[in-house]
């Protein structure tokens, strides 16, 4: 990771092998300076890994793989790309999908908006931010009624897009969450690094976006996955109600 740069956009990957060369060559076309791509990949069956180390190996080392060894969520694969972005000197962090349901062209204006913020999320739910257009209007409603009133009421969170996974963080930030605390793997991962940075009082900002349906392949999360999510919603509750900004984890 030796020449890992300061702005490292971290993509977790399961079978994503015919989204991944556009996904490089689009995100490394950005007119973002000192960008490079971190591939955090599960062992996919596919073969993505393979073709990851394929695509890092053109790149002229603006492209890292890690390969870990089955898969075990993205939420762990996050944890597993954020600390090693984080050691390798990262200074900005973005986590964003592989299949095109997040706009890679879409970074720059994520990035903006971290220069007064700690944390910026790619919103649907913020005016301006869309679903895709051929999602009817009850798979809609769902998605939204699950982020904005079941988790929003439960965590009393102030931003729209809770579940959302197109973000950008600030090194500072990141290193004061304590990254070891954060257990979940699926959606509800993105629901406990949210709630655990408002209750330690980071400014969180959401900017709209489009969420396109996926490009090729299939989804990983399935109705349990979604259930999960739903559930945890209480325990991070729990775990996270009495923290304040005083929790900080120091000497980051
Ligand atoms: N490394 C890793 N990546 C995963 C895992 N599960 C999902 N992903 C990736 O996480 C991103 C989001 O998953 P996706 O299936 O698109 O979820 P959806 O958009 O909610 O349907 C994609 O880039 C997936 O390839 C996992 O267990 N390990
Ligand atoms: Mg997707």
């Amino acid at each position: 990771m030796s020449n890992m740069t300061k702005t490292v956009v971290i993509v977790p990957t399961y079978n994503e092998r015919e989204n991944l060369p556009r996904l490089v060559d689009t995100v490394l076309g950005l007119p973002v300076s000192d960008l490079t791509l971190l591939i955090v990949d599960d062992n996919s069956p596919d073969g993505t890994g393979t073709l990851a180390d394929e695509l890092a190996a053109s790149s002229g080392g603006r492209v890292q793989v890690l390969h870990r060894p089955g898969k075990q969520g993205l939420g762990r694969a996050y944890i597993h790309g954020f600390k090693t972005a984080l050691a390798a000197g990262a200074e900005r962090l973005l986590q964003m999908d592989a299949d095109f349901s997040h706009d890679p062209n879409d970074i720059p204006r994520l990035l903006d908006a971290l220069e007064d913020a700690d944390m910026v999320i790619g919103s649907r739910y913020v005016k301006g931010g869309r679903l895709d257009e051929t999602w009817g209007a009850w798979r809609k409603l769902l998605s939204w009624w699950a982020n904005r009133v079941w988790v929003g009421s439960i965590l009393q969170t102030s931003v729209q897009d809770n579940t959302g996974g197109f973000r950008a963080w600030r090194r500072a930030t990141l290193l004061g969450m304590n990254l070891d605390q954060i257990q979940s793997n699926g959606y509800i991962f993105q629901v406990e690094i949210t709630y655990l940075a408002l209750r330690l009082g980071y400014r969180v900002k959401e900017v709209p976006i489009y969420f396109a349906e996926r490009r090729e392949g299939e989804s990983k999360m399935g109705l349990s996955v979604q259930i999960e999510a739903a559930l945890g919603a209480f325990s991070l509750r729990r775990r996270y109600r009495n923290v304040t900004p005083a929790d900080r984890a120091t000497g980051g």
